[in-house]
């Protein structure tokens, strides 16, 4: 739920980025990090991290300006994709205005997408969290890769409520902003029309 503090005068919102192990979540985050200039971010905290794999969270704040006088920011989360991690998974969801659905297209993962996808939505719904209304978008990532599905196929097979989506290849950086942006901006309009 964003957050409102009246004397501060601030909005938060919270934004996690799920899905499969490996499947890029981290590297969005590394390249919203670096590429934004020092006064709009703060730190970026990668918790526990071995070999690469995010064993508990990445979190990284952002501040987007302001909506009627509010300075308004932005977490966003990581979770461990790891299929043994599912309790942090949970947690790091709980109390989220939006999530970033990170889909691995290579051909080989297409079962992992598919079963973090069911995860994320039994996990929503422990929340009481409606997926229908719940601001989503979902990235079809490692579009560089040879051996991956088209984005027809993955569209019909893990975007099962046609949440926006785009392409994307985040370790260049393609589509990472694209993505943000329309996650923000839906978050930020349903927060307005409440
Ligand atoms: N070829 C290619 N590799 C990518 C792309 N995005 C990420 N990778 C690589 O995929 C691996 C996993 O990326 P991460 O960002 O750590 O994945 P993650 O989703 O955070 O993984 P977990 O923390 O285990 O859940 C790394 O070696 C990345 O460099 C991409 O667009 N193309
Ligand atoms: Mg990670």
């Amino acid at each position: 739920m964003a957050s409102l503090n009246y004397a501060l005068r601030e909005i938060n919102f919270k934004i996690v980025y799920y899905g499969p192990g490996l499947g890029g979540k981290t590297t969005n985050l590394e390249y919203i990090y670096q590429s934004i200039s020092p006064s709009y971010k703060g730190k970026m905290i990668s918790l526990m991290t071995d070999k690469e794999r995010t064993l508990f969270f990445d979190f990284l704040p952002l501040e987007l300006g302001e909506i009627k006088g509010f300075t308004t920011r932005v977490h966003l989360y990581t979770v461990p994709g790891q299929e043994y991690y599912e309790a942090s998974r949970k947690l790091i969801l709980k109390g989220a205005d939006g999530v970033v659905f990170i889909v691995d297209s290579q051909k080989d993962r297409l079962n992992e997408n598919i079963n973090s996808y069911k995860e994320l939505l039994l996990r929503l719904k422990e929340y009481n969290l409606e997926f229908d209304t719940l601001p989503c978008v979902v990235q079809y990532n490692k579009r560089d890769l040879s051996d991956i599905h088209s984005v027809f196929h993955l569209e019909e097979m893990v975007n099962l409520h046609k949440k926006p989506s785009f392409e994307a290849i985040a370790i260049k950086g393609v589509g990472v902003f694209a993505t943000i942006k329309v996650i923000c901006k839906s978050v930020i309009e349903k927060f307005e029309l409440n």
